[in-house]
Formats: structure tokens, C-alpha cells, sequence
């Protein structure tokens, strides 16, 4: 590991704009890592950053800068924006940047840069005539999917839990300890190391007189692995050393945590991004640490009727509080058909009829939960499987806590992999059309932000056309309204003019769609759905800018009496 000496060296610290002009006077290639000053620069890079100037070092044609936003009017659009930002600087223009610690981005971006000023050194190439960015382009481009990284950056550990505790089923009381401590734990995993794995794991071990024993009783039995992160910005959570010092608010009181820092072997990554892949590579060889860092993912929950029944303002308050994003929701009542298919796997088993009977008897919230790592995370928070495991290993667990007294069946369920994540959601959310409408006076005056709404949402255009609605056409539409006061005056407004007409496609598109345009009046909308179309863009109750089938029935017969024949995949 490098000294301390050497890292001071690495980067040249860069905070005030004269600084920042200096530097761009700088020959060569300069890496500049934009940083906050409540956060300070990245450390997790700086084994990287080692690394390519040494691999760089001949010619002076690599630099490292780290630059603080807050006090350097360039860099403005990077203030209040906690994700790590690098800035490529060649030939005293900003080129190109990366955002988040995406190694081997940057390692890829620094390579192209340091060859490419080699050969125009050399006089192999021209230099070709380069934009510079514009921050605040740039700064836009993060709405975009690929770029949507979390704030922090964060690091993982492996920890491992020994053979005597799994089996004497101390794996969640362990687990609930490194949660206590701030930690997620992100992937775990129980299974017989091999003899290398151990040996390689443990190698700084391996002079110890009983390192031979201790192989031997590490092949013993199965292990519990634990892939774990903790949130590098978040200063609020100890490293894994300061766990094992004394704590007064610690209930377990010093001595546990010095057990718990005995059990775990525990590997502090904070100077070696590389070491820590390396490990999770070793063990979780399908585990795929930048995915779960960046993407969100989704997953699906279920409570079941009893809990929703008792306590649902709770539980979703309390899914939210735990960082989850509900994408969409349905109530739905299941049949026992669709309980069957639901849970084809477990109809043998011995529990299945409680089950079925539980799961038939209300209705069930069906949520598609989102956040990094959503899949995993959400297990984790449910704990053990049944109840009666859930209140012995893991009380803080959602299954004990949520618990419904004299109910034998846990009221959560969580899909247990990314791929069972996707059938599930599929089964409850399947692809549906609805028919969209945004009638004549906001067609006129608002539909493009409209139309950009559509589309942010995530919703297909299938189909669109531009018409005024006929009389008959509108009438039909509304039939359900024949009789009510305010139809004759719906039915001239709605054939004013030119309507936008479209089919949107999405999961669960009909209730969707109606979420994104809020409550009928726009009043309503306004006061508890502030971003729905609606809200944004109505004027009263007749003239509330958009349609939407209420149903995925409706939705069939409109888009068939709009579109003609429904022909979409
Ligand atoms: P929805 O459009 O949200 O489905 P509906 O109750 O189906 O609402 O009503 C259809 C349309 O009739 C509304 O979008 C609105 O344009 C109009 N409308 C509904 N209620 C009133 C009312 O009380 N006064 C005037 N127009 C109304
Ligand atoms: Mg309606």
C-alpha cells in the first residue's frame, strides 16, 4: 500500500478559480476530481489514479487535480451535486467527464488521452479540433438512465461468517449487528470455501502456528459470506475498526462487539477499491458490484391482507422511510387461480392451503419497489422466511415486526432474485395499452410539455394521431355521463377542436396513466397531487387537459373506436 507521502504528491489540490486557469496552462493530461467541501475528494480513486501514473510516468503527460466546487465559479453547475464528478483536461480545454467512481471508465478515458497527446507529441497526429464542454449541457444529461448514479460512492467489504456460528444459528444475530453498525449488507451467501478460498482469504494468517487447524476447521462446515457496503459520504457510519472499540451506546455493551469483530473476518477496503473486487469476484463470482451500485432496480413486494388490512399506512411509511421508491401499485383481490399460479412452486407444500386461504381472503397491495439494489436490499429488511424464524433470529426484522397476531403466515413477500424480480412484476403489471386524449385547449396550449411528460414517464407511444373528436365519437366516449348535467357542454368541448389521440403502452398503463393526470378537478389535483398533468396544466373541471380510460376494458373498446383495430404487439 502506498504511504501517505506519496498520496499527498498524487494531486494537486485546486480552490480558487486562479488556481483553476493555472492549471489549465497544465501540458499533457489532467484528471480533475470535482469535489464538495463538505464531502472533500474521492479516496476510493486513488489507488486507480496510482496505479496509471506510474504505468504513465515517462513523459510528464499525466496529471492529477483534485478542485473544490464551491469555490470556483467554473465549476457552479457541480456545487449541491453529491456524485463524484471527473473532469478530463487536455491541452487547456475540458473534454470530457466521467460521473460516479466508474473505474474502469476513467482508467479507459485516461489511457485514450494519455496515447492520444503521446502521438500528437510525436508528431504521429494532428491535433483534431475538440469542443469544450459546457457544464451546463452536461449537467442536463443527468436525467438520463445510465447516468442516474447514486450520491455516494460506495465500498464493499466481504465478511465471512465461521462455520460454528452458522450452525449454531447465529448467522442473522451477526447479520443484525453489522445492520445496527450502518452497514447493508448487499449479497450473502451460505457455502463450503474451498481450501484456496481460505487460504487465500485468510493468507495474511498464515504464519500463525495454528493456521493449519484453523483451515481445517474453516472446511468443517459451511460458511455464511456477506457481500457488505457502507456509504463512503455519510460520515455517520464507523469503519469496520471502530466497531471494535468501546461503545456506551451499544446495548450489547464492548465485549459483544469485540466478538463480533472476531467472527468477521474483516477486510478494511478504504485505501484499495481493486482489493475489494478482487474478493467479491472471489466469492460472489455473479455478484456485479457496479450494477448494484448504479442501477436501480426494481422488485416486487407484496402485503398480504391482514397486514393491509391492520396497518397499511405504516408499512408504507415505512418501505418509503427505507428508501424505496414505489413505482406502481395495485389493490388487487387475488382468485384462487391466480393465488395458484402465483405460487405454483409451493402448492405441495404442506403450508399452501393457510396460504391460500390468507392470501384469498382480502385484498393484496402489489407494489414494484425501486432503489439501487432494490431486490437484494428488500430481502434483507424482510428477514426469515416464516414468522416464527423472523421473531427468534431477527426481531428488527419487517416479518417480526409486521407480524399479525394469531396469523401463522408472514404478511411480506420480496422476490428473491433479480430475474424472479422481473416474472413477478410481469404477472402483476403486465404490458397494457390505454387510450390517452389531451383535449383541444391544451393541445393548442400545452402539448409538448404534455407530451414530454408522456414520455418522461416511460410510457410507449404505440399510437397518435391528431383529430377532432365527432359528435358521436365524443358522445360515445363519455356515455357513461349521458343524462349528467355538464354533458352537453363536455361534448361541445370536447370536438372544439383538434384532440391529441394516443395509445400509450406500458406496464400497468391504464392505472398509470390516470396516476400521471391526477384527480378530475384540478383543484383536487393541485392541493394533493401537485406534479399530475392535471395539477400543471388544467384550468377547471370541464377543461382539465387530458383523458384517460378508467378501465383496461374501456381502454380496448376506445382505442378500437379511435384506432380502428387494435394491431399492436
Ligand atoms: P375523468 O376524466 O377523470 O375520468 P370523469 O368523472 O369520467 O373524469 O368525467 C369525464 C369528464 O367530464 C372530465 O374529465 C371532465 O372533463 C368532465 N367533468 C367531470 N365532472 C364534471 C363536473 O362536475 N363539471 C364539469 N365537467 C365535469
Ligand atoms: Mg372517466
Amino acid at each position: 500500500m502506498a504511504g501517505k507521502k506519496k498520496e499527498v504528491q498524487l494531486q494537486t489540490t485546486i480552490t480558487t478559480q486562479k488556481q483553476w486557469d493555472e492549471m489549465l496552462l497544465t501540458k499533457g493530461v489532467v484528471v480533475i476530481d470535482v469535489y464538495q467541501a463538505w464531502c472533500g475528494p474521492c479516496k476510493a480513486v486513488r489507488s486507480l489514479f496510482r496505479k496509471l501514473q506510474n504505468d504513465f510516468s515517462e513523459d510528464d503527460v499525466l496529471h492529477f487535480a483534485v478542485a473544490e466546487a464551491d469555490s470556483i465559479p467554473t465549476l457552479q453547475p457541480f456545487r449541491n451535486t453529491c456524485e463524484p464528478a471527473f473532469l478530463f483536461c487536455a491541452n487547456g480545454k475540458i473534454i470530457a467527464i466521467v460521473r460516479g467512481v466508474n473505474a474502469p471508465l476513467i482508467s479507459k478515458k485516461i489511457t485514450e488521452l494519455v496515447q492520444e497527446e503521446r502521438e500528437i507529441a510525436a508528431g504521429r497526429k494532428e491535433r483534431t479540433k475538440v469542443d469544450e464542454l459546457v457544464f451546463l449541457e452536461v449537467k442536463s444529461s443527468e436525467e438520463s438512465v445510465e447516468e442516474n448514479i447514486p450520491e455516494a460512492t460506495v465500498r464493499y467489504s466481504v465478511g465471512i461468517i465461521k462455520p460454528d456460528d452458522v450452525l449454531e444459528g447465529r448467522v442473522e444475530e451477526i447479520k443484525q449487528k453489522i445492520r445496527g453498525a450502518g452497514f447493508h449488507i448487499e449479497a450473502a451467501e451460505e457455502k463450503m470455501l474451498t481450501e484456496e478460498q481460505i487460504r487465500v482469504f485468510y493468507a495474511q494468517k498464515k504464519d500463525q502456528p495454528d493456521f493449519e487447524d484453523f483451515v481445517q476447521f474453516m472446511l468443517s462446515g459451511p460458511c455464511h459470506i456477506l457481500a457488505i457496503t457502507k456509504e463512503e459520504a455519510s460520515g455517520a457510519i464507523p469503519h469496520w475498526k471502530e466497531l471494535d472499540e468501546p461503545s456506551e451506546s451499544v446495548p450489547d455493551g464492548p465485549e459483544r462487539l469485540k466478538e463480533a469483530e472476531s467472527i468477521l473476518n474483516i477486510c478494511d477496503v478504504q485505501d484499495s477499491i481493486e482489493d475489494a473486487s478482487r474478493q467479491l469476484a472471489f466469492f460472489f463470482p455473479n455478484f456485479d458490484a457496479k450494477k448494484a451500485d448504479h442501477k436501480v432496480e426494481r422488485t416486487l413486494a407484496l402485503i398480504r391482507p391482514c397486514l393491509l388490512k391492520e396497518r397499511r399506512n405504516s408499512i408504507i411509511q415505512r418501505i418509503k422511510d427505507d428508501g424505496f421508491e414505489i413505482a406502481m401499485q395495485k389493490e388487487i383481490m387475488l382468485t384462487e387461480e391466480q393465488t395458484r399460479e402465483f405460487y405454483k412452486e409451493h402448492v405441495d407444500q404442506d403450508y399452501f392451503p393457510v396460504l391460500l386461504e390468507q392470501m384469498t381472503s382480502g385484498p393484496t397491495l402489489v407494489l414494484a419497489l425501486t432503489r439501487e439494489n432494490a431486490v437484494a436490499r428488500w430481502r434483507d429488511l424482510l428477514g426469515p422466511k416464516t414468522v416464527e424464524e423472523a421473531k427468534m433470529e431477527n426481531p428488527e426484522s419487517l416479518r417480526a415486526v409486521y407480524a399479525v397476531e394469531n396469523v401463522p403466515i408472514s404478511q411480506l413477500h420480496g422476490s428473491s432474485t433479480p430475474h424472479e424480480a422481473q416474472k413477478e412484476l410481469q404477472f402483476f403489471f403486465p404490458q397494457e395499452h390505454t387510450l390517452a386524449l389531451i383535449k383541444p385547449d391544451a393541445a393548442r396550449e400545452h402539448k409538448d410539455e404534455i407530451m414530454q411528460r408522456v414520455k418522461d414517464a416511460g410510457f410507449t407511444i404505440s399510437k397518435i394521431k391528431e383529430q377532432a373528436l365527432t359528435h358521436e365519437m365524443a358522445a360515445q366516449f363519455y356515455k357513461d355521463h349521458e343524462g349528467k348535467p355538464f354533458f352537453e357542454q363536455l361534448v361541445n368541448y370536447m370536438t372544439e377542436g383538434p384532440s391529441v389521440v394516443m395509445v400509450l403502452t406500458k406496464e400497468n398503463a391504464v392505472e398509470e396513466w390516470r396516476n400521471l393526470m391526477g384527480p378530475t378537478d384540478p383543484e383536487v389535483a393541485k392541493e394533493n397531487f401537485p406534479e399530475s398533468i392535471r395539477a400543471q396544466f388544467a384550468q377547471d373541471i370541464l377543461s382539465n387537459a387530458v383523458h384517460g380510460s378508467s378501465t383496461q376494458e374501456h381502454a380496448l373498446k376506445s382505442i378500437e373506436c379511435v384506432f380502428g383495430e387494435l394491431d399492436i404487439d
